[in-house]
């Protein structure tokens, strides 16, 4: 591999160059018309326009990008998240065009792509799974027969989907056929597949799943778990690796179950193995994530590997350079994702100009952006910003890291969830670990973000600012350092 195109944009079209680069490839960006001015575009050696800002004109166009790539002679794609990232039929063009795709082969991808063909993959494994159908249900004598084994409530699951599209609760029996037609009309209109299936509802699960990585010679470790019941909508918030309540006992025996499913698809490179964990402390396979992940960074922070590296070896034919014996966990990595969203007003995406951009550093503290100060949010893509990641040698000093890093980060020109993230890491259920998916929606109104107690600190520095009003600006503004100012002035967005 002598020149790899990145068919991405963003903060992981940047990762993956930086990797590349360190090992003496050559890279090339390929970008929008809204992306002309990308930092991607300016680290790459060389950069190919693909196309008008909205996506489906631009880097979603499989012809545009494989045209990019002959023109600039690359010998291989790397396509990072989203996008053609887990498109089978682009793996299988660019493999046809006589280039290499950094990912796994279009069979393990559309194998993996279909949640029912996944299932059945697991249930041949013994992997534990949720109870429920094992095809497709389309109609209502079946969905009832389904529904008699497994109880209520239940959950309407599209084959095709992700994000939360096509899936239903259904509580009792009388919500059935309404729910079953609405899923399956949803999932036909989203994934052009009405497939869907049933599955016993898990009420307070925590969502953990385990990265894994394989090679093209047949072999296939576990890079332990991250933790991911954080989110807001299906849209992750934070972050972490190790979770705070896997023993190691069920790590291993999660870890040898994602094993096994890398193992039957002949997985090769970077995928991730989706679990639900209820309160029971059992676990049960979701689905399978042919990809490299946005929250990736935590699995490198524990176990010291380069995981973009790692995949490029990997997609070069060579074995991978460590064996499951070598790998430990060592510390603890949290992740923020800082969204151009406003957490006060009902995490309205906001656009606009990064008006200050002031990024954090020092100890432990990892950011992977794609912006500079003065450039523009564009409203086509993905809102996130930045990823804030801290490491430490404990989950409380990754945790206050990433508290201070937040302190330390000025934006200013669009609204962010800096403050949303913050509040997260200071609520107590995050910090005793007892959480599951529905925190948010348990601990957090737009009320929240004010209503937070100033801590100590910034209590006297407040009433030192108040009582000596001549020395207020002795060390200035950044003096006080109230939580209550911190997350007014993040609200504000100065
Ligand atoms: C579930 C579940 C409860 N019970 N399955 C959401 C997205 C999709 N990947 C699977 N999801 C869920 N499946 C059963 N049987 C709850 C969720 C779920 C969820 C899972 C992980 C992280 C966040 C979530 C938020 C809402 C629902």
């Amino acid at each position: 591999m002598r020149k790899l195109l990145v068919a991405n944009r963003g903060e992981i079209a940047l990762r993956i160059m930086r990797s590349a680069r360190e090992m003496g490839i050559r890279t090339v960006a390929v970008y929008s018309d809204a992306d002309r001015a990308a930092l991607h575009v300016r680290y790459a050696d060389e950069a190919i326009p693909v196309g008008p800002a909205p996506s489906l004109q631009s880097y979603l166009v499989i012809d545009n990008i494989l045209e990019a790539a002959k023109r600039s002679k690359a010998d291989a794609i790397h396509p990072g998240y989203g996008f053609l990232s887990e498109n089978a039929g682009f793996a299988e063009q660019v493999r046809d065009a006589g280039l290499t795709f950094v990912g796994p082969s279009p069979e393990a991808m559309r194998t993996m792509g279909s949640k029912l063909e996944a299932r059945s993959a697991a249930q041949k494994l013994d992997i534990p799974m949720v109870p429920g159908s094992r095809d497709a249900v389309s109609d209502l004598k079946t969905a009832r027969q389904i529904a008699n084994e497994t109880g209520f409530p239940l959950l309407i699951k599209a084959s095709a989907g992700g994000g939360g599209k096509g899936m239903r609760i259904v509580e009792k029996v009388e919500e059935l056929e309404e729910r079953l037609r609405s899923a399956m009309n949803e999932a036909g209109s989203a994934f052009g597949d009405s497939s869907v299936f049933l599955e016993k509802y898990i009420g307070s699960p925590r969502h953990i799943e385990i990265q894994v990585m394989g090679d093209t010679l047949g072999n296939a470790v576990h890079l332990f778990e991250r933790e991911c019941s954080i989110q807001r909508r299906h849209q992750k918030v934070i972050e972490e690796a190790p979770s705070s309540i896997l023993t190691p006992e069920l790590r291993e025996k999660m870890g040898q179950c994602a094993v096994r499913l890398a193992k039957a698809c002949k997985y090769a490179g970077a995928g991730t193995v989706e679990f639900l964990l209820d309160e029971n402390m059992h676990f049960y396979f979701l689905e399978m994530n042919t990809r490299l992940q946005v929250e990736h960074p935590v699995t490198e922070l524990i176990t010291g590997l380069d995981l973009v590296k790692e995949q490029i070896r990997v997609a070069r034919g060579e074995a991978l350079s460590f064996k499951q014996e070598d790998l430990s966990i060592r510390g603890h990595a949290i992740e923020a994702r800082v969204y151009a969203e406003d957490p006060a007003n009902g995490f309205l995406p906001d656009t606009g100009t990064l008006q200050t951009y002031i990024r954090p550093s020092g100890p432990g503290v990892r950011v992977d952006d794609g912006y500079e100060q003065g450039m523009e949010i564009p409203i086509h893509y993905d809102p996130m910003i930045a990823k804030l990641i801290a490491f430490g040698e404990d989950r409380q000093e990754a945790c206050a890291r990433l508290v201070r890093a937040i302190e330390e980060y000025h934006i200013s020109g669009v609204a962010t969830t800096l403050s949303f993230c913050r509040f997260v890491l200071r609520h107590e259920a995050f910090i005793s670990g007892k959480f599951d998916t529905h925190f948010i929606d348990n601990h957090f109104s737009a009320d929240s973000l004010s209503e937070q107690l100033p801590d100590e600190e910034a209590c006297a520095a407040l009433a030192g600012a108040l009582a000596a009003p001549e020395k207020k600006n002795h060390s200035g503004p950044a003096s006080v350092k109230g939580s209550r100012w911190k997350t007014n002035r993040l609200n504000q967005n100065d």
